[in-house]
């Protein structure tokens, strides 16, 4: 396991490791399929781990027990968010409860016996049902990670990606009423009111760290040019902190981000976490088979 901000210095994170060769995507595709495996084990356990003081430390063992058993470890240190945790980047004292009428975010990641990880976010309503204003905040997100998608291809900037994904949450954050300019205003660069919302970079690569090549020249991580091979995260959000007084009262204490493992293809992108249920309707019914 390697810790969540890597590690790696330039001698042992060459650039060579941004594009992966078959092996590589072989072990990421077993890393990607025990981690669904694992998120499937804590739906299951919902109706306990939701009647417990302590739900998210039951989240993530059952997590954690999935990645033992089918793999060496996790790749970094489970999140489980439930409630207003969400907004909190990186939770991972995972010492709250799940209460009914949350949802909790589960940023979590298998790493094989080969070391490779993956790092899958979903963000689960406890009881399965997605209120009207969480549901509008979930398919913003996923609104702004298909963007994302679309845009990440070879030839392509990696830091395109990002801002494919930046243009919808500044368009629904100003639709909601939350920025004090227009969307178009808040998107050049000397401005970012929408930033306020989503405070993370929308992709990272992934492999052998989590954070993959961390270490690598910007001219060729966030500068460099999408090549076939490469695997990155997309993974936008929306963190709505609740005593955010520019936030409309219903949106406030919701944090959503659906993060999904990608493989650079030829013609463009293969999402290798698609087998993980991730738009609203899917995971409500994804809940309701898993907990019936
Ligand atoms: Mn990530």
């Amino acid at each position: 396991m390697s810790t969540r901000r890597t590690t790696g210095s330039p001698a042992t994170c060459p650039s060579l490791r941004l594009v992966k060769d078959s092996y590589e995507i072989a072990q990421m595709r077993l890393a990607i399929a025990a981690t669904g495996r694992g998120f499937e084990d804590v739906i299951r356990d919902l109706p306990r781990s939701s009647s417990h003081e302590r739900g998210e430390r039951l989240v993530e063992g059952v997590f954690n027990t999935r990645a033992r058993v089918d793999g060496n470890t996790v790749g970094y240190d489970t999140i489980a968010a439930s409630g207003p945790h969400a907004c909190i980047l990186h939770w991972t004292r995972n010492d709250g409860p799940l209460n009914p009428g949350d949802l909790i975010l589960l940023d979590a990641g298998i790493e094989v016996d080969s070391y490779y990880t993956a790092d899958v976010t979903r963000t689960l309503p406890v009881d399965g049902t997605f209120s009207p204003v969480q549901r509008r905040v979930y398919e913003a997100v996923r609104e702004a990670a298909d963007a994302a998608f679309a845009v990440a291809k070879p030839g392509a900037i990696f830091r395109e990606v990002h801002a494919a994904a930046m243009a919808v949450i500044a368009r629904r954050t100003a639709e909601w009423g939350m920025l004090p300019v227009t969307a178009e205003e808040a998107l050049k660069p000397e401005n970012g009111q929408h930033r306020r919302y989503m405070v993370h970079g929308t992709s990272h690569h992934l492999g052998i760290d989590v954070h993959d090549c961390a270490q690598a020249r910007r001219d060729m991580y966030l500068d460099g040019v999408i090549e076939p091979g490469m695997i990155f995260t997309i993974e936008p959000g929306l963190y709505f902190q609740p005593d955010d007084l520019t936030v409309p009262f219903e949106f406030r204490g919701i944090g959503v981000r659906i993060e999904d493992d990608v493989l650079i293809t030829a013609t463009g992108a293969e999402n290798l976490s698609v087998g993980i249920p991730r738009t609203a309707d899917d995971v409500e019914s994804w809940i309701a088979a898993l907990t019936a």
